[in-house]
């Protein structure tokens, strides 16, 4: 088709209440198919959505072509995780017109708050990992940069969590049961997945040995885009998901009936690709689903990235200078060998080139020290399912280990550490060795984790390439979590210190003077009151319990893990429980204790605490003898959503991880720069807060990650020891373990106590007990104090400037990926 058309031809739409208000009728009536009468508040959320889209498609389009014209480098990011939420707010509030929107529904007679709560959240992913994968898109967007996010299109996403008896029960969560507004599909963007089949060597035109992987199974990836706003709505970005299609060969052809059936069957089974999202954080289940599923979607965006860079070159040579690709964690690790397959099966590139420009265009982070998060497939199966990139692993692994050798001189051990396969027991492919191997740079997520990465997983590839290794210490954007999430702080922050840190989160510092200004304390803690009201509504609405608005809300909201320690949080709340009921008469702190976190499906310990927690807060919350004064609330199904309401209204939060183990955290840097204090141990990026924050304003305890290790690795402590030797803690456990909270089934938390005692207490929860309940007795008491809750309160949020993910992108962009904002051009030129 040549279709001759300038985009001056496309009127377009403008950005006022009555423009948007007329949109809005036309979208319902011509879209939407249904009258003002007959809408529902779905309807009219897909209605709104729409003409919101419709604001957004031609600066996207813009942006798109501006990329193309300049040639410019992209970042590509590609992730098996977007945890994206809801998008109708963020667009509303990167495109500047929540106002204007507000009042057009107004006029209509409908309310914007159930317009935007009739969106599903788009839960693509489990957690942390995925949720920094949103951040960085929208941090990506709004400074100009061409970055692209690939990942799967689920058809489920993350379960929906709802108790039963206080069990966690797993609902499939269908966010496209109604459809969504905001994805275009891309019907013709589909490229060819194999799998299975068999290596044919046979002699190139030069006479060279060359391979052809023939007889495979083929799957369709099919592209959706969703455009990713950018702060001001300049640049607008693109994440493209791939849906798993069947090739047609499924679709026609004379069948007889067996045969048909047969035919449809597969058809199902190969759409099975990206069907469902993996419930598991930092824990791999190591099935084959998963595995076929991370080359599924790998495959096809290298094969849409190389397309776009031929449309302007005819050699390889400038791939590095065109594209980075960063690998969120090694999850599309698989990408290095088939980046090569492409190049030297499909393109005719030497090996060695081919691994050169390789390795000059991958990059990996790496997201976790914890070894039963790190990938190793089974070598009989990679050979299996992907043969020819077993070969290509191989061959990577000979000619890396024989270039080592010389070096090792002899240290078998040394070799066997560096090797891309694991020789003990059933041999795995070391999925980080293989993203280290094939990039140029390889970063952890804070200053400790990336230090822990060179002591320990990658120590001896660290000593081959001691240049590698870098930090990039996580950000969340300030945009959704502080301007979207908690509306009252940041008209606040706005009214006395400008805009201006909306998109340069540093300027929040200028607010450091205003926590001297008893004025300002009052109208921050009046905010915050604000959100605390409405975190008690939304808690009497899921929960049916009232929380005291007043009383100090101390929230640990995160994936439930044994590493994270919401069963510290629990023991604590046991003690302070009895210390209450033994001493009535003292006039307490009231405590709102707020929990909320997915279990995995398979995680027994993990669902049994949960189950604890729920029945710790059912004898709690009905004992009269601490008249209110104590509160425990588990809220059901934690998404983004919901963090987007309970973080504003945290007092103090929970960040008490085993130190060593949580590469960095990031509802730490949401928590405080909302405002709240942190209860922390000195892990991942809660030591850089500490240095940012001033240690005076942040409760530490417990054992340093160097005393940890220096205690496991001289043959562990004696939890009974621990135990015996501290009431309070004796005293809580002993009430777990003889049924005070479970009086119906009184073994049922002998788990728990047989892993705090004979198991040893792998994750030192007794360890840190008495540390944890002195820096909790610190928090209570500083809580009497409102005027210095609140000071330092302030001191938080104001010195949070540098955890915004804007810093972080930076920070790849210049360090890694070497590419530079573009500035989109909106000429209405012709495009085509
Ligand atoms: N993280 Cl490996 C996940 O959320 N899922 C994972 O599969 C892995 C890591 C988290 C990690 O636990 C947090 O400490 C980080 O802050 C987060 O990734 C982002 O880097």
């Amino acid at each position: 088709m040549d279709a001759r058309y300038k985009s001056r031809d496309i009127e377009r739409r403008s950005l006022d209440v009555d423009s948007l208000k007329r949109s809005f009728l036309e979208w319902l009536v011509y879209s939407v198919g249904k009258d003002a009468r007959a809408a529902t508040r779905r309807d009219w959320f897909h209605t709104c959505a729409l003409a919101v889209r419709d604001r957004v498609v031609d600066r996207w389009m813009d942006t798109t072509r501006t990329y193309y014209h300049e040639d410019a480098k992209r970042v590509y990011y590609l992730s098996l995780e977007f945890l994206i939420g809801r998008l109708l707010t963020n667009s509303l509030s990167n495109l500047g017109i929540i106002d204007e929107c507000r009042q057009a529904l107004d006029r209509l007679g409908l309310s914007m708050d159930d317009v935007v709560d009739s969106e599903p959240d788009a839960a693509l992913g489990n957690g942390g990992l995925g949720r920094l994968a949103a951040c960085f898109l929208d941090s990506m967007a709004s400074q100009g940069l061409p970055g692209y996010g690939y990942g799967i299109r689920y058809e489920f996403g993350l379960f929906e969590q709802r108790f039963e008896n206080g069990w966690q029960i797993e609902h499939p969560e269908q966010w496209l049961q109604f459809g969504n507004p905001w994805e275009f599909a891309r019907p013709e963007v589909l490229y060819p997945v194999q799998f299975y089949g068999r290596v044919e060597e046979f002699r190139d035109s030069v006479g060279e040995r060359a391979y052809r992987w023939v007889d495979t199974e083929r799957v369709l990836a099919m592209a959706y885009d969703t455009p990713v706003v950018g702060y001001g709505g300049d640049t607008i970005n693109t994440l493209r998901l791939w849906s798993a299609r069947a090739t047609s060969d499924f679709n026609f052809g004379h069948f007889n009936e067996g045969a048909y059936m047969k035919a449809v069957e597969q058809k199902i089974l190969s759409e099975n690709l990206s069907r469902v999202l993996y419930p598991n954080d930092a824990t791999e289940i190591g099935k084959e689903l998963r595995f076929k599923q991370e080359y599924f979607f790998t495959s096809a965006s290298l094969q849409d990235i190389l397309r776009r860079y031929l449309q302007h070159h005819t050699t390889f040579d400038n791939l590095p200078s065109k594209a980075a690709i960063q690998l969120n964690d090694t999850h599309p690790a698989i990408g290095i060998a088939e980046l090569m397959r492409l190049l030297v099966d499909h393109h005719g590139l030497r090996w060695d080139k081919a691994w050169e420009l390789t390795q000059a265009t991958f990059a990996y982070t790496n997201h976790t020290l914890l070894p039963e998060a790190l990938e190793a497939w089974p070598v009989r199966m990679v050979e299996r399912i992907l043969p020819r990139h077993m070969q290509i692993i191989y061959e990577i692994n000979a000619k890396f280990l024989n270039r080592s050798k010389a070096r090792a001189a002899g240290d078998n051990t040394r070799l066997s550490h560096l090797s891309l396969i694991d020789e003990r027991g059933d041999r795995r492919v070391r999925m980080g060795n293989l993203a280290f191997l094939g990039s140029h740079k390889i970063n952890g997520v804070s200053a400790l984790h990336t230090e822990l990465m060179k002591e320990t997983v990658f120590a001896d590839l660290h000593a081959e390439f001691p240049d590698r290794i870098n930090n990039k210490t996580n950000g969340i954007t300030p945009r959704r979590w502080l301007k979207q999430a908690n509306p009252a702080l940041s008209e606040l922050i706005s009214t006395r210190i400008g805009e201006g840190w909306i998109s340069d989160l540093q300027q929040i510092s200028a607010l450091k003077e205003k926590a001297d200004d008893v004025v300002f304390r009052e109208e921050f803690r009046r905010a915050k009151r604000k959100n605390k009201k409405r975190l008690a509504a939304y808690i009497a609405r899921q929960t049916g319990e009232e929380v005291q608005v007043d009383s100090l809300f101390d929230v640990q909201v995160k994936r439930m893990h044994e590493y994270k320690r919401q069963l510290l949080n629990v023991l604590h709340t046991v003690a302070l429980y009895n210390e209450m009921r033994d001493n009535p008469t003292v006039s307490w702190v009231p405590v709102t204790k707020i929990f909320a976190g997915k279990a995995a499906p398979s995680y027994h310990m993990a669902k049994l605490i949960i189950k604890l927690i729920n029945d710790v807060a059912k004898v709690v919350n009905h004992d009269p003898s601490v008249h209110d004064n104590l509160k425990v609330v588990y809220l059901p199904n934690y998404n983004v959503t919901a963090a987007e309401i309970i973080i504003p209204a945290a007092d103090l939060s929970e960040q008490i991880s085993t130190a060593g183990m949580e590469a960095s955290g990031t509802g730490n840097m949401k928590l405080a720069l909302n405002g709240a204090l942190t209860i922390g141990t000195l892990d991942g990026a809660n030591v850089e807060i500490r240095e940012h924050v001033g240690a005076d304003n942040i409760f530490i305890f417990g054992l340093t990650a160097e005393e940890v290790n220096d205690l496991r690795a001289n043959g562990g402590f004696n939890p009974r020891e621990v135990i015996a030797s501290n009431p309070a803690l004796k005293r809580a456990l002993d009430m777990i373990s003889t049924g005070a909270f479970s009086p119906d089934d009184r073994n049922r938390y002998h788990p728990i106590l047989q892993a705090l005692t004979d198991g040893g207490d792998h994750f030192l929860v007794t360890a840190d007990f008495a540390d944890y309940c002195r820096a909790q007795d610190a928090a209570m008491q500083l809580y009497r104090d409102p005027e210095e809750w609140t000071r330092r309160a302030i001191l938080n949020t104001a010195n949070m400037g540098w955890f915004s993910s804007d810093r972080t992108v930076n920070e790849y962009a210049t360090e890694i990926w070497d590419v530079h904002p573009v500035k989109p051009t909106h000429d209405g030129e012709g495009f085509r």
